[in-house]
């Protein structure tokens, strides 16, 4: 370790005193201008992280669903995974270490994960098309070469084609090619050979309207339509031709406000669905006859998929079990379906994807989503290999269905193992010794899973909507003056402070039918959310108002009293 450049070189990217940032639900993420110093430290902790683990470490310069003037900054693990949570730990204590210790910092780290720093380090940096990302992106850059690493800048991506690019270079190629054609012919492929065996192939099941939310999911949705384009015609929206990133479009304004987003015109009955900022979430909708919004959200999205699935284990005449990860945000009704009417398990964690995928590689096939469209499925290495091995041998039947399977499996973006994971990759991490590897939730994967899937079932999106009506239901936001004074338990469900706060929620709760109310500090916002579902919208929203007062009374609210509708 060049000591004496790095403290030249961190002179350069000073932190400014005082500033304590934590490494949250989805990395860093705070206005811009406080992002230098944690961007080139990010870049130093990459080639660390890198030399322990012999492999190549991703870094994403992104806020993804934050307002545009925010930043932020996404490690990516060697099998396109979040970080470890202990590194998350190092990240924290880096960012924060003061001018004068952050050598020292580093050395600790250095230490405590038995580091070889001769080792090399090879990082590979992405980043979204906010003004401040490319300046961001440079701070990275200049932490790793400080510390002598290599790295590739792939420029504008979304998150998780840069989660694609980390696994395919540990992968030897061997799952795909690391550069964006590779990425686009990939899920192309599977996506094309699919829906050559939906029966249903009429105009309605073959344009979709996608809000790209001002980002860079409309850069590459754009470059790789024409690769999908026998199966799927796209019209973009929000292509960031104009408006500003997120701001009234967007997954993350849709499900929150539920409403459809600016700058998109939408005829009864048409499909439509919108991306977030780096193009990890998507969510569905669309307008009814009497012009009435119906939002389809993750929940929405996980009963579809895990339904398909399900059917096709059916035919293929496999028993796997599958089961469904959510968070305190999935609506009432959706949980009640699944566990009813589906007989799928379902089970709820704390929110942040890293939480939900963790649970899901519980099961043979972990279907996991977020309500705000965050999600993907994971598949054993012993369902994959079942799966190959049936559609080599079973009759025609069986084995189209086996085929369509494996072709699911390749559009999730998920990586196939062929059980050999273990000599082709320097590290993994597989807590059970299953080699499960996989995919970040992929807007652009999702979407092409869901437009399959609706070909191939014959199925409008008004059917899709029908399987269940959600819970009335509301989110807010409440400005504290430190939210870490909400902490919570049973998987965000319950406030354990500020005293007295709980039994607020409870007692509110207590006036409406059907409800339900929780409040959890987010790890991305500087805000309390809110949550409350009822019987009617009317409820929903008056619960929510009710609980954000408490939370403004209980937990030092500041600026002006939350106001009703
Ligand atoms: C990130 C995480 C998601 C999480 C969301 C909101 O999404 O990846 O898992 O649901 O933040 O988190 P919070 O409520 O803690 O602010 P994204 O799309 O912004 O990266």
């Amino acid at each position: 370790m060049d000591l004496g450049a790095i403290t030249k070189y961190s002179a350069l990217h000073a932190k400014p005193n005082g500033l304590i940032l934590q490494y949250g639900t989805a990395g860093f993420r705070t206005k811009a201008e406080h992002l230098d110093h944690v961007m080139f430290r990010m870049g130093l902790l990459a080639v660390l992280r890198s030399k322990q683990t012999k492999s190549t470490i991703g870094v994403m310069v992104t806020a993804s669903h934050n307002p545009e003037e925010d930043n932020g900054v996404k490690l990516v693990d060697p099998l396109g995974e979040m970080l470890a949570p202990s590194w998350e730990e190092h990240a924290t204590c880096l960012a924060n270490a003061e001018e004068q210790d952050m050598q020292r910092v580093l050395i600790d780290i250095s230490e405590k994960e038995a580091v070889n720093l001769q080792q090399d380090a090879f990082v590979v940096i992405g980043r979204d098309t906010r003004p401040s990302s490319e300046k961001l992106s440079q701070s990275v850059i200049d932490g790793v070469t400080v510390l002598g690493g290599q790295f590739h800048d792939y420029g504008l991506l979304t998150t998780p084609q840069l989660h694609y690019m980390v696994y395919c270079r540990n992968t030897g190629g061997r799952y795909g090619k690391a550069t964006i054609e590779g990425y686009y012919q990939k899920l192309s492929k599977a996506f094309v050979e699919l829906t050559k065996q939906a029966s249903c192939s009429g105009d309605e099941y073959r344009s979709l309207k996608v809000d790209c939310a001002n980002g860079i999911g409309a850069l590459k949705l754009r470059e790789m339509e024409h690769y999908f384009s026998q199966g799927l015609s796209v019209q973009l929206f929000n292509d960031g031709s104009k408006g500003k990133l997120n701001h009234l479009c967007g997954a993350d304004f849709v499900k929150s406000h539920q409403k459809p987003p600016q700058g998109m015109e939408i005829k009864s009955n048409e499909r439509c669905c919108s991306f977030d900022g780096d193009a990890d979430r998507i969510v569905y909708y669309y307008h009814d006859a009497d012009g009435h919004f119906h939002l389809i959200d993750g929940d929405k999205i996980a009963t579809l998929i895990s339904s398909f699935l399900k059917e096709l284990l059916v035919e293929i005449g496999e028993s796997l079990n599958i089961g469904v990860v959510q968070t305190a945000y999935a609506n009432g009704s959706s949980t009640r379906y699944l566990e009813e009417v589906m007989k799928v398990p379902v089970y709820c964690t704390k929110t942040g994807v890293k939480h939900l995928h963790h649970k899901a590689q519980e099961f043979d096939i972990g279907v996991y989503f977020e309500a705000n469209g965050h999600g993907t499925a994971l598949f054993s290495t012993a369902v994959e290999m079942k799966i190959k091995q049936s559609a080599e041998q079973l009759e025609d039947k069986k084995r189209k269905a086996a085929k369509m399977l494996e072709n699911i499996i390749d559009l999730f973006n998920q990586v196939r193992t062929d059980g050999a994971v273990d000599s082709w990759l320097p590290l993994h991490y597989s807590e059970d010794g299953q080699n499960r590897v996989w995919a970040a939730g992929d807007a652009i994967s999702d979407m092409l899973v869901i437009e399959a899937i609706l070909a191939l079932k014959g199925l409008t999106v008004q059917q899709w909507d029908a399987l269940y009506t959600d819970l009335p239901n509301r989110q807010l936001k409440v400005q504290v003056a430190d939210r870490r004074v909400i902490s919570t338990t049973d998987a965000e469900r319950q406030a354990v402070t500020p005293p007295g706060l709980q039994e607020a929620i409870n007692d509110l709760v207590k006036k409406y039918k059907l409800s339900r109310a929780f409040v959890r500090p987010s790890g991305t916002e500087d805000v309390v959310r809110v949550y409350a579902e009822a019987d009617s919208q009317e409820s929903a929203d008056h619960l929510a108002h009710e609980v954000s007062l408490a939370v403004f009374q209980l937990a030092g609210g500041i600026g002006e009293r939350p106001q009703p509708g």
